[in-house]
């Protein structure tokens, strides 16, 4: 047995150095567990790459403390020790160190801190469960901001969040005059345009490891394992971030929204595995965009949309999810309850734009927002997929997917399954928005143009068939109404063919 004062529990997305749990304690006297889990990585069937990323993040972080001091006792999956849960792994070492106290950063998803909060009982040790003090708003800040409000615009949240931080501000105003930029970032991109490709780490010992580790334990999970390029180290992702800065940040704001065949990346910055997992953090990040943009670098719509998509909605989302869990994970305000397609996870669809998002999902563990939000959220909404089902599926085939971030995204902002709580109106939208964004249409066997029929898009029909079904619960929606009146001018035999097209098309999912 030996003397260890405090066991200090680092969850995998807790890899950052100064975590509330290790800033509290003394490499002298405490001891640091960090364990690769059979529970953590199936509570949804994780990709693969996701899996071998959170490992080979884990194992190089234990080595980072290792080489500040810290003595870490780490448990890979296939170790004799290895216990397979939260609670099993730090019973046997409370058993074995019989620790005074067990130290844990609180978890970022309930369904971890509901596990956390049982332990002082169970295992008649204190546990001092710290906050994450690496997020700007606490759940009980946010919950402050929400009491009393009639609606939860993010705009307002990240206003006080722009405030609090002091970025983009000059003085008590915003820079350039204007809090948000987003109405100069809706351009289509044009194919030739030059596109730079995220900073690649080629696999070192310790992933190609895990990878195998992977393969055969999560072999029959979705996806691909290879290519392997993400960086797995404090010092790599931060490389990777200067290289986004330097390279893509300049037109970040300009085709956010943007996307294009063969282009999964475009000018998005690809860190938030990093920033989820603690690799990178969020404020720093933000401060680096600034300067670019103080230093003539970047413009401001750039810089601005970046940092409000950091500090407004990630911040946001976060705060929603723990005002409204447990239970926000069921809501389902449209009454949706088809399964999910089998394409969601084959690819095998004659539809060109959700092929390409859900391929490159498969291959790189990535989808942009414009992809996440209006190719398979907008489809699986128009199709009246279940919202629960659909929200696994987002949780486990993304490498930045963890709930607190995910779901909102999910059953909020793409579902409007929470009735309009975080969405000031559902993201629905026909096939003219995903021609107008992409090129995806010009290679597609459905013709983007025609409303109804075998050859039309899909998009299409379902779209005027979502307007018809939930009329009701949309048309108050000041932002809705007007598509509701166009859909009322549709003569009747149109719009028993839209009917028609869209049940033909959904019976032969
Ligand atoms: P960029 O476009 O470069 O944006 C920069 C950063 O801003 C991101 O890294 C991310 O940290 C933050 N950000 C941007 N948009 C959002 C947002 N809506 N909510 C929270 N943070 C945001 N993001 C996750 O991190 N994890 C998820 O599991 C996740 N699931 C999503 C599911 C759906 C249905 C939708 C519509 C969005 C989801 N998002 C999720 C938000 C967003 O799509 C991703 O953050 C983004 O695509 C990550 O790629 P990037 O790092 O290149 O982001
Ligand atoms: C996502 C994940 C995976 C796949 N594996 C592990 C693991 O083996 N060990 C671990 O400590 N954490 C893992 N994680 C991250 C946890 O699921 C995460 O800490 C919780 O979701 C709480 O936010
Ligand atoms: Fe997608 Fe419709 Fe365009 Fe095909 S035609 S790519 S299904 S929007």
């Amino acid at each position: 047995m030996s003397g260890t004062r405090h066991l200090i529990l680092v969850l995998g997305d807790q890899l950052t150095p100064t975590l509330s749990s290790l800033a509290t304690g003394d490499p002298k006297y405490d001891r640091v567990l960090m364990a690769e889990l059979h529970d953590e990585a199936t509570y949804v069937r994780h990709h693969k790459k996701k899996i071998a990323f959170i490992f080979s993040a884990m194992r190089h972080f234990a080595e980072e403390l290792r080489t500040a001091g810290w003595t870490v006792d780490y448990v890979k999956l296939d170790a004799r020790e290895s216990q397979g849960s939260f609670s099993a792994q730090v019973t046997q070492a409370v058993a074995e160190h019989q620790p005074e106290r067990i130290i844990v950063t609180e978890a970022a998803e309930w369904r971890v801190s509901q596990v956390l909060a049982g332990w002082q009982t169970q295992l008649s040790v204190p546990v001092d469960i710290l906050p994450d003090d690496r997020f700007l708003c606490t759940p009980s800040a946010f919950r402050d901001w929400a009491e009393g409000r009639k609606q939860l615009r993010m705009e307002y949240f990240y206003r006080d969040m722009r405030r609090k931080t002091g970025l983009l501000m000059d003085g008590d105003k915003p820079a350039g005059g204007k809090w948000n930029f987003d109405a100069e970032n809706r351009k289509a991109a044009d194919a030739n345009l030059f596109m730079p490709r995220p900073s690649a780490f080629p696999p070192d010992a310790i992933t190609q490891d895990v990878q195998a580790l992977t393969e055969a334990r999560f072999g029959n999970h979705f996806g691909d394992l290879a290519p392997f390029w993400f960086a797995v180290t404090r010092t790599d992702a931060e490389a990777a971030f200067k290289a986004f800065v330097e390279h893509a940040l300049p037109h970040f704001g300009d085709y956010q929204d943007a996307m294009v065949e063969g282009e999964p990346f475009l000018y998005h910055s690809v860190i938030a595995q990093y920033l989820n997992c603690g690799l990178l953090d969020p404020l720093r990040v933000c401060r680096q965009v600034e300067a670019a943009y103080r230093s003539g670098k970047a413009p401001l719509n750039a810089a601005e949309g970046f940092i409000r998509q950091v500090i407004g909605w990630r911040e946001y989302v976060r705060g929603i999810y723990w005002l409204k869990m447990p239970g926000y994970d069921r809501s389902n305000f449209l009454g949706h309850t088809r399964p999910l397609p089998e394409f969601y996870w084959t690819a095998e669809t004659g539809m060109a734009c959700v092929k390409a998002a859900v391929t490159q999902t498969r291959d790189e563990a990535y989808a942009h927002h414009i992809q996440r939000l209006m190719i398979t959220g907008n489809f699986a909404m128009l199709a009246g997929i279940d919202p629960h089902t659909l929200h696994k599926w987002y949780l486990s085939v993304y490498a930045d997917a963890y709930e607190w971030v995910e779901l909102p995204n999910t059953v909020g902002m793409s579902q409007f399954a929470d009735g309009g709580l975080l969405a000031s109106k559902p993201y629905a939208a026909s096939g003219a928005y995903i021609n107008r964004m992409s090129n995806y249409c010009k290679s597609c066997q459905y013709d983007v143009k025609q409303r109804t029929g075998k050859d039309a898009c899909p998009f299409n029909a379902l779209y005027w068939d979502f307007i018809s079904r939930h009329r009701d619960k949309i048309s108050t929606n000041p932002r809705m109404a007007q598509t509701v009146r166009t859909y009322d001018k549709f003569n009747a035999a149109e719009q028993q063919r839209i009917r028609d097209s869209a049940a033909d098309f959904l019976a032969s999912l």
